[in-house]
């Protein structure tokens, strides 16, 4: 199958970047069974950068039976733990070997600024595999306390093929976030990354076979998501399906299991998350915090600080320090690999199209353009200045609904008990950041917050062992840490009668 190649000369980044353009099935590179090609663009040109094979339902078909294969005769309960671990941990050492490159491919292919490429999303991809490498032999059941005459213990089994379905935000620290205790708990996995951002999976394929990895085990297969996606969805072998996306196609992989197969579904969907500032918070720090919560990414961050709330007495400092901050960052944005750049473009055309939208029925509802809000000045790529709109009311469509780009809607506030009920009066619980120097407010607003993450005097961060996930409907269970073990493991019963005679 082809490669994608291409020599780099830049301040952050000199040599060749390249990966495989097949799907990886069976510990092989190959050509979709339908032939079909998905065209994969650099976001701060708009330009072509390569083709990669579109699996169709054909081509998981095949990836599955590999699947299947390999968990019946070489993965499993069948390799012990620590032998997991150790390909695990070797995947790591290789990733690790070529950490620069990767990053440079990521940001050939999301726009992400080098920083935030390297410096972010590497090392969180790195660390994920390496922690959850440590814990593939440390799964444990429980023995249970019955009666003398039964012996009665849990095995905390893998569902077997296990089906991943990725965006394309953070393309490469989603693969681990998947595969890494996928692997370590015994499953054998199916991957579909974003038809976006496909490179740097790709990438990682081709060093599945050398950290010794049984073929079948890993398969990763580019694609549609009404083809590729969707037969994932419903294939009848797949038992457990972990998906990242947007809540409407995560309501779909639910519809699809239940059609299907009943397979466990986990999700992790959109977020409006709540960030509040309250009038005796360090604002200097909150007004940085807050700035890295929306503009980060260019905002398209599942967690990121869409919605923030000022308390009344500080709103007028907060947004001037909020709006030089936002313009500080438009003058340090464009070409991803220049020192000092910290605002990219956002991933795709589509994407600009729909963040465009969103901007546009703001300024149709009436909140007020702040900072921003326009295409940025630069002549190619997909590049949004950062927004603020100010003095937003809760029912504008910019209050309610996810944008997924850098554009943050500000609303002020009076009280603790009004603010709790107004960052709460969403659909979406994904995450929330309160920042105050009162130690008892900050406990009980963020009990308060509905969100399965509540950052304090911070945000946005994410830790390889700290768990992340949705309430309401921003998603089903957990990833990261240990909690994820639980996701990947079914709970088997065993009780052995040790003398009872009937
Ligand atoms: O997401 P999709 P899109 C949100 C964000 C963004 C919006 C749309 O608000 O603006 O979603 O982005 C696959 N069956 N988030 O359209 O469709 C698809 O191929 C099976 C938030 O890119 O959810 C891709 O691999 N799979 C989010 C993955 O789903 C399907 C991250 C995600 O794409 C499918 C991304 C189908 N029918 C977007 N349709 C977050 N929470 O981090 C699509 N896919």
């Amino acid at each position: 199958t082809g490669m994608f190649a291409t020599e780099l000369d830049t301040p952050v980044y000199r040599g060749t970047v390249s990966c495989n353009t097949g799907l990886f099935i069976n510990g092989k590179f190959v050509e979709a069974a339908e032939g079909g090609t998905i065209d994969v663009i650099n976001p701060a040109t708009g330009q072509l950068l390569t083709k990669v094979s579109a699996a169709t339902s054909k081509d998981v078909d095949i990836a599955v039976e590999a699947a299947r294969k390999a968990y019946k005769t070489s993965w499993g309960l069948k390799v012990p733990g620590v032998q997991r671990g150790e390909m695990l941990m070797k995947l790591a050492n290789l990733l690790e070997a070529n950490i620069d490159e990767f990053a440079a491919l990521e940001c050939l292919n999301t726009g992400k600024p080098w920083s935030e490429s390297r410096g972010g999303d590497m090392n969180l991809s790195l660390k994920t595999f390496k922690y959850y490498a440590g814990w593939a032999d440390k799964i444990h059941g429980k023995t249970i306390e019955t009666n003398e005459q039964k012996l009665a213990y849990t095995r905390h089994e893998p569902y077997g093929v296990v089906g991943q379905i990725i965006p394309w935000n953070l393309p490469l620290t989603m693969v681990s976030w998947k595969i890494a205790p996928a692997l370590a708990t015994g499953n054998v996995v199916v991957l579909k990354p974003s038809e976006i951002t496909p490179l740097t999976a790709l990438k990682l394929a081709g060093l599945i076979n050398e950290a010794g990895f049984p073929p079948g085990v890993v398969n990763i297969l580019p694609g549609l998501g009404p083809t590729a996606g969707a037969a994932i969805a419903s294939h009848p072998h797949i038992r457990k399906i972990a998906f990242t996306g947007s809540t409407i196609t995560g309501r779909k992989i639910q519809e699809a299991s239940a059609k299907s197969n009943l397979k466990v579904v986990t999700l992790e969907l959109g977020g409006k998350s709540p960030n509040i500032i309250f009038e005796d918070a360090d604002i200097e720090q909150a007004i940085k915090w807050a700035a890295i919560g929306i503009f980060s990414n260019s905002g398209q961050i599942c967690v990121a600080g869409s919605r923030i709330f000022v308390q009344e007495g500080i709103y007028d400092t907060f947004m001037q320090g909020f709006s030089r901050t936002a313009k500080g960052m438009s003058m340090k944005t464009g070409d991803p690999f220049a020192s000092g750049t910290m605002h990219g473009p956002v991933v795709s055309q589509t994407q600009f199209d729909r963040v465009m939208g969103y901007i546009d029925s703001a300024k149709a509802d009436g909140a007020e353009v702040f900072v921003g809000g326009e295409r940025h000045s630069l002549s190619e790529g997909f590049f949004i200045e950062p927004t603020i709109f100010a003095d937003c009311t809760p029912a504008m469509k910019i209050v309610q609904e996810e944008v997924f780009g850098p554009v943050a809607a500000v609303i002020k506030f009076r009280t603790e008990e009004e603010v709790i009920e107004m960052a709460n009066d969403t659909n979406y619980g994904l995450g929330c950041a309160v920042f105050t120097e009162n130690v008892s407010r900050a406990i009980r607003v963020s009990n308060a917050l509905e969100a399965g993450t509540a950052w304090v005097n911070c945000n946005i961060s994410a830790e390889h062992n700290v768990p992340v996930g949705g309430y309401k409907e921003s998603g089903i269970g957990r990833e990261m840490g240990e909690y994820a073990i639980d996701t990947y493991t079914q709970v088997k019963a065993v009780h052995i009668n040790v003398g009872l005679k009937i």
